[in-house]
């Protein structure tokens, strides 16, 4: 080759190795970047372990096998296996930081209330955000978390503002809450409704009980434990949805002592990841009469082995901090797992359980939200109650709108995106009406 046409023949030698490495280094991340599946065609082939054979293989045909081993025996997996194991209850101090008797238009006493969870000399304190309705002595009432604090839940201008870790977002800087945030949740809490409807609210923001961000759970209630939790194997450690449910737990235990509120009538609600909290707390703690999940997905309401939408692998890469670190055992493994989440909707049974889905959650699979009911559904019959409706469980999916209510697992599929609504509210009312009330 002549000498002057070396230098050319260099470049384009080196831009074609240059290309194969990119070629090479996109495939590669292409290969990582999760694609998330939506085509029920191509659901993996799976088989749903049974709620009502024991780990034995012996059927579960009564309802005192189901209560005296199977029930035990599938809460203990879910605690070994998916969410981890928390420590036992602890004592709790209380202490009421502010009242107000006309909240809500007049119609609700609003209270802030700190409830201390104490062991040895440590603690974590959480703040309830109470309301109820005045004219009522005792009422039934709602508790659910909150993601951005309690002050966003209501425009009033005198709750006061958590000084915890929030998540930036809108307003939100440095992971610290404003005043310009306050009331940014309300569209989510129809407090008015809900005292109207002879009901008390009260809320917790989350992040009191554990900041929702991997750091080894060195903050939030975690480390307080850490005696407790060290005869505990490191893959059954607890994760921040027990740690959330846990903190539930104690509410209750507070409102065991709070005359205005009837501890025997208590519904759980949850959002999203605090929508699967919710489902752990009811699965934990039978005090909750009802148990809500709006949108919960992934970890909660859906069935893991479909892998529609968010998969284990996935939630378990992006949020490592919320289950037990046994769970990463189902990356794109879901088959292995000995419960799936049906069994965890069976645990509440026979109290009522409401799971919620959106059209255009997809990532939350609600077709798979909704067969978890579906394969639930016999544990509540074999506990001699009613399930999905008292003609058996519907046949089809149903369409959005139409509530599926008339037994004790109620089920519906709103229009619209990942959020709690209105509508939302009025069926959860509803629901409550008949089976808290
Ligand atoms: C998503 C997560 C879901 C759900 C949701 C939420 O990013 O993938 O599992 O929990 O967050 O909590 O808002």
């Amino acid at each position: 080759m002549p000498p002057s046409l070396e230098p050319i023949v260099k470049f384009f030698t080196c831009s074609i190795s240059l290309l194969a490495v990119l070629i090479i280094h996109t495939k590669v991340l292409a290969q990582n970047r999760f694609v998330p599946n939506y085509d029920e065609s191509a659901i993996p082939a799976y088989e749903l372990p049974s709620a009502l054979i024991t780990n034995q293989g012996a059927a579960v045909t009564d309802a005192s096998i189901w209560k005296e081993s199977r029930r035990p025996e599938i809460l203990e997996l879910f605690a070994a296996e998916v969410y981890g194991r928390g420590p036992e209850a602890c004592e709790i101090q209380h202490q009421t930081i502010s009242k107000k008797s006309n909240a809500i238009g007049g119609k609700a006493i609003r209270r802030e209330v700190d409830v201390k969870m104490l062991t040895g000399s440590r603690s974590t304190t959480m703040r309830l955000l109470i309301y109820t309705p005045k004219s009522a002595a005792s009422v039934p009432v709602f508790i659910g978390l909150n993601f951005q604090g309690n002050h966003t839940v209501d425009a009033a201008d005198d709750i006061s503002i958590t000084k915890n870790w929030v998540r930036n977002r809108g307003d939100v800087k440095n992971n610290r809450a404003t005043e310009a945030t306050r009331g940014t949740a309300a569209g989510r809490w129809p407090i008015e409704t809900i005292i109207d409807r002879g009901y008390g609210l009260v809320t917790i923001y989350y992040g009191d009980i554990d900041p929702d961000f991997a750091d080894g759970f060195q903050n939030g209630i975690h480390p307080q434990f850490e005696k407790e939790m060290s005869s505990v194997p490191q893959g059954e450690r607890w994760g921040s949805i027990a740690a959330w449910a846990y903190a539930l737990s104690r509410a209750v235990d507070y409102f065991e002592q709070d005359e205005t509120i009837d501890a025997e009538r208590v519904a759980v609600i949850g959002h999203s990841r605090l929508g699967k909290t919710s489902l752990w707390a009811g699965a934990t703690d039978p005090r909750f009469k009802l148990v809500i999940s709006n949108n919960s997905g992934c970890g909660g309401a859906a069935l893991s082995r479909r892998a529609v939408g968010e998969t284990v692998a996935r939630i378990n890469t992006s949020f490592p901090h919320w289950f037990c670190d046994n769970y990463l055992k189902y990356n794109q493994n879901e088959n292995a797992c000995p419960v799936d989440q049906h069994m965890l909707i069976g645990l509440i049974a026979p109290r009522a359980v409401y799971v919620a889905s959106a059209t255009g959650d997809k990532w939350a699979d609600p077709r798979g939200e909704f067969l978890s009911c579906i394969h639930a559904d016999p544990i509540y019959r074999l506990l001699g109650n009613s399930g999905m409706g008292s003609s058996g469980p519907p046949a089809e999916f149903p369409t959005a709108q139409a509530p599926i209510n008339s037994g004790r697992v109620g089920y519906h599929l709103r229009t619209g995106k990942h959020d709690v609504t209105d509508y939302d509210w009025a069926q959860y009312l509803d629901f409550a009406d008949r089976h808290v009330k």
